[in-house]
């Protein structure tokens, strides 16, 4: 049966105005009241008769009135469900029905507040106000829960218009109230515990902070960042990071992180993909040797360098207009030197961390991921064809995988000597990424003999492996796995080159 006639409360209220008129309709009503101490007089003021709880449990308030009301005779009364074996229980200790439960929680918020004194706001945690509410919401099928003063007011036409009688949809209504207001004083008390000295550093960083961005992707479009960036850089100059700007940094050190532990290594990314990268012995030839691979995508590009920024380098990088700057550090006369450029953003980046989860919005949702931190190894390479690569096609197979891993799908990466000379990505078909590879490279005058061909994934036909031929690559990675890999395998076979499969898909989207 969904309606119910209140027979019994339990108030128990911290401030007590605003009860008067559901008093009077108690009283009115012949509902027999138990409540605590200090509400107990308050409603006894109003004439009212009035149960002291401490008579139904047969103990006193204690421990300064920390134990009050947590008692198997109060909550037995309001978490039984009012059928036959919950009632023989009832019967057997003597517990009394509770069907209404009226509470104002102890004032956490306004005592954080209005004082500093840590003792005062830890006796302002409710614990068995906020059991009681709990409790009433879980048993709403029987029980009418009250949680705040925001309620009264649904109360007092309850009890003054159906004579206390009410129906399923209004006690779940109440106990929806309920949970929210629980959930929000457990939250006011984390943001108190979480702050200052005693938070734990790792928890308090899965909080994000929230800041405002000047926009989002575009000026008509509002942004904000969620995060804490200077657990990761020092920002040690240049003008406020935009939305697009973290971005791309985070593409950006996505793809360094494959070649932190490589020799000086320097990237140039556009619009998140990479159109520069090469590993040399000197961070200024790798800087001059990612630029040659596109010094056109290069304006207003993200830099980001694998070790120390010397002067040298700063130098020539310095040449061209950039966005961004990423280094794990910089030596102190160019850092100065490039500080004179004063919008330019310079981070000194403390480690190159991925979080272990990646999340996107879409549709009406969001979704997770394990975030790729996968890499294969020069050593894990699956030879298929006749031909092994050599040993230098073998490392360069490994640095255009890096490098295809971090460009949007479909991409193909062109690479040579740890230089980049090519990427095709964003595009429909693999064809159409190799084509612009190869157009690319050749645009910024390198010819493709002896370059190495990494693919993000499988060639479902032989046709990329014929172009790539022609075009003078005589080694290619991809993870295999199509059903026409044998027409691949064999125009290799029949034309001189080599072929590793990975296994491993690399798809970025
Ligand atoms: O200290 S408590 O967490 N321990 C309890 O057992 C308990 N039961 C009710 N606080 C408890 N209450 C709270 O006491 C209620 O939430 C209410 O705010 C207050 C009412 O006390 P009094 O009626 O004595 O003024």
């Amino acid at each position: 049966m969904a309606s119910k006639k209140i027979q019994s409360a339990l108030i128990s209220v911290y401030h007590k105005d605003g009860l008067e008129p559901i008093v009077e309709e108690l009283k009115r009503l012949g509902v027999q009241i138990y409540s605590t101490g200090g509400t107990q007089q308050f409603l006894e003021s109003l004439g009212a008769t009035v149960n002291a709880v401490e008579d139904l449990t047969s103990y006193p308030s204690i421990l300064d009135g920390r134990v009050k009301t947590l008692h198997p005779k109060v909550f037995g009364g309001i978490l039984a469900r009012r059928e036959e074996n919950h009632q023989e229980q009832l019967k057997q200790y003597d517990i009394p029905e509770i069907d209404l439960v009226i509470v104002d929680l102890y004032p956490f918020e306004e005592t954080v507040a209005n004082t500093d004194d840590e003792a005062a706001i830890i006796e302002k945690i409710d614990i068995g106000g906020i059991s009681l509410i709990r409790a009433a919401a879980k048993n709403y099928k029987d029980v009418v829960v009250v949680p705040s003063k925001a309620e009264y007011g649904m109360l007092e036409k309850l009890l003054k218009e159906k004579d206390g009688v009410t129906e399923l949809p209004d006690r779940k209504a109440l106990a929806l109230r309920s949970f929210g207001v629980s959930s929000h004083y457990d939250t006011a008390i984390f943001n108190y515990f979480n702050q200052g000295e005693g938070a734990e550093a790792a928890f308090k960083q899965s909080i994000p902070e929230a800041q405002a961005l000047r926009y989002g992707e575009n000026p008509h479009q509002a942004g904000t960042f969620y995060g804490k960036l200077e657990d990761m850089f020092d920002i040690l100059g240049g003008k406020a990071l935009s939305f697009n700007n973290l971005v791309d940094i985070d593409a950006a050190v996505g793809l360094m992180r494959e070649f932190q532990d490589a020799d000086p290594t320097f990237a140039i990314l556009k619009h998140t993909n990479s159109c520069g990268v090469a590993t040399r012995p000197t961070l200024l030839q790798a800087w001059t040797d990612a630029l040659a691979a596109d010094n056109v995508s290069a304006f207003g590009g993200i830099l980001i360098a694998n070790t120390t920024v010397d002067l040298a380098t700063a130098q020539e990088i310095d040449k061209i207009f950039y966005e961004v700057l990423i280094a794990p550090d910089f030596a102190p006369e160019a850092q100065e030197f490039l500080s004179k450029k004063k919008k330019r953003i310079l981070l000194r980046i403390k480690a190159f961390y991925a979080h272990e989860r990646s999340f996107k919005s879409l549709l009406n949702g969001v979704i997770e991921q394990d975030t790729n931190l996968k890499m294969e190894t020069a050593e894990e390479l699956e030879t298929v064809t006749q031909k092994a690569p050599t040993a230098a096609e073998k490392e360069d197979l490994i640095f255009a995988l890096k490098c295809a891993k971090h460009l949007k799908s479909n991409t193909i990466v062109l690479a040579r000597g740890q230089q980049l000379l090519g990427m095709g990505c964003g595009q429909t078909s693999r064809v159409d990424a190799l084509k612009q590879a190869i157009d690319k490279a050749r645009h910024f005058g390198f010819e493709l003999d002896g370059a190495v061909m990494a693919s993000d994934a499988f060639f479902p036909f032989a046709d990329s492996v014929e172009i790539a031929c022609e075009a003078g690559v005589t080694a290619v990675v991809q993870p295999g796995g199509s059903i026409r890999d044998k027409d691949s395998i064999e125009y290799c076979d029949a034309n001189g080159m080599s072929m590793v499969f990975t296994g491993v898909r690399h798809f970025k989207h």
